[in-house]
């Protein structure tokens, strides 16, 4: 019965194993092979005076990454990975691997990000890439385990839209039968009409479109979003809640994803709550002491501000109390100063990670926002009926999951962070 390679340890007497042929030595008289599952590495040694003909036969046509069942003798050996070896009684090729390989799986070569992502199946049996989509999965089932925990209902929204969320640009138009759609880009409109329908608290993963025309590695054009929602609860209470699901994801992968982190190198400090709510006018006074262009109040805050102000603070931080104009036009205003509303970025030094706000509910204002912006109230329709029959108070984020992992893990490109990217230049794999 095959055992993953983990479960094979110094004391086991015999073996049988399936994996990948991570390294292939040929010493003359020895063989070595490193052979690679999901759990671990272990070497094969292949003596060849001392085995059957046929497995010194069958070892010459093994070339790395074919699949191959190996069932042997185990035997303590101290130089060797985990302590252990198996030498072989039965060799079989399961599966060729064909050479030269697109890329390196041991890693010795290294790749350029195309190289990997035009092979991205064997790009991921790297143990430091598989390690980066285990802490993604614990990322994501610890954010559901926490918003269940708090009373959140996961819902599924539509991903072909009538209507853009986010203003009218960074829209994929798609061919609907007889009809124009949209990918969409944010559940907005979604996870609000479920506050009318009495949900009060609501939660989705799921993928966000956006046509971004440049190539950056902090933006791709499908991303995965992390949206909430919740009725009688304004932004600053969502802040919190964002806080603490943040606290709560490190501390599960903290906790839970220790060999992981230890393949990427990361020493992972989890961040300490409450996060510095930074008004934005206060905001870019940090960032134009420091940075060239200086921003004029009114402007959106520059990468290179961004920067300034997350090298400044150097943790996690808010930026609350946005102006009212370059807020979408869901966002509150506050009643006693309506030119700024109750928006709020969460940003990672390095990054923006979520924007959320306290929303509109209020039908009139919100179709005067809806018209100050530019945009057609009669698009809005199926949206803007929820807010005549009785909608509560509400407020919500959403926070882009690569972000987290990439600002998480310190990877320098989020394409790091998804397994097939889609960028301005790549529709495959
Ligand atoms: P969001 O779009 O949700 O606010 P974001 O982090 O992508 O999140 P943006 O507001 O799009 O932030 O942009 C922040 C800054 O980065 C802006 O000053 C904007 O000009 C700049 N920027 C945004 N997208 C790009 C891009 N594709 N290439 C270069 N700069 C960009
Ligand atoms: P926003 O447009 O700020 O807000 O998006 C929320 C978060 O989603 C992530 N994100 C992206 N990640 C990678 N590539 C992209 N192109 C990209 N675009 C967005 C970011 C961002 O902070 N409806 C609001 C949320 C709300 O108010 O509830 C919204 O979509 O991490």
């Amino acid at each position: 019965m095959r055992l993953p390679i983990r479960a094979v340890t110094p004391e086991s007497e015999s073996a049988e194993i399936i994996g990948w042929v991570h390294e292939v030595r040929d010493l003359g008289g020895l063989t070595f092979f490193l052979i690679r599952d999901r759990t671990g590495i272990i070497q094969v040694t292949i003596p060849k005076k001392k085995v059957p003909a046929e497995i010194v036969e069958a070892a010459r046509d093994v070339s790395r990454e074919s699949v191959v069942r190996v069932q042997g003798k185990v035997k303590a050996i101290a130089k060797a990975p985990g302590g252990r070896e198996i030498v072989p009684e039965e060799l079989e090729i399961i599966s060729v691997a064909e050479s030269p390989l697109p890329l390196d799986v041991a890693e010795k070569v290294p790749a350029e990000m195309d190289t990997r992502i035009d092979s991205r199946f064997l790009d991921v049996r790297k143990p430091r890439v598989r390690a980066i989509f285990a802490i993604r999965s614990t990322v994501t089932c610890a954010a559901t385990e926490f918003l269940h925990s708090r009373g959140y209902i996961n819902i599924t929204t539509p991903k072909i839209v009538a209507a853009a969320t986010e203003g009218g640009t960074e829209l994929f138009p798609i061919a609907y039968f007889e009809k124009e759609a949209f990918m969409n880009q944010s559940p907005q409109l979604y996870k609000q009409m479920m506050m009318a329908a009495g949900f009060e608290k609501v939660f989705e993963i799921g993928p966000i479109f956006r046509a971004e025309e440049h190539n950056t590695v902090r933006h791709l054009n499908e991303a995965t979003s992390l949206d909430v929602e919740a009725s009688f609860a304004d932004h600053n209470d969502v802040m919190e809640l964002l806080e603490d699901l943040i606290v709560y994801v490190y501390e599960a992968v903290a906790k839970t994803c220790g060999e992981h982190l230890a393949e990427l190198d990361v020493d992972l400090a989890v961040p300490k709550k409450p996060f510095p709510r930074i008004p934005y006018a206060e905001a870019i006074e940090i960032a134009n002491a420091t940075i060239e262009e200086k921003l004029a109040f009114g402007d959106d805050l520059s990468p290179a501000a961004e920067r300034a102000i997350g090298n400044e603070i150097g943790q996690h931080y808010f930026v609350v109390d946005w102006p009212t104009d370059i807020r979408p036009y869901y966002a509150m205003p506050y009643p006693d100063r309506p030119e700024f509303c109750k928006a709020f970025d969460l940003m990672h030094p390095r990054m923006e990670l979520s924007s959320g706000a306290q929303r509109i509910h209020d039908h009139d204002l919100l179709v005067e926002r809806i018209r100050a912006k530019g945009l057609a109230p009669e698009a809005f329709e199926f949206y803007l009926k929820a807010f005549r029959y009785g909608m509560p108070p509400h407020a919500g984020w959403g926070l882009g999951i690569e972000r987290l992992v990439m600002t998480m893990l310190g990877l320098g490109n989020i394409r790091e962070a998804v397994l097939f990217p889609r960028d301005r230049h790549r529709l495959t794999p």
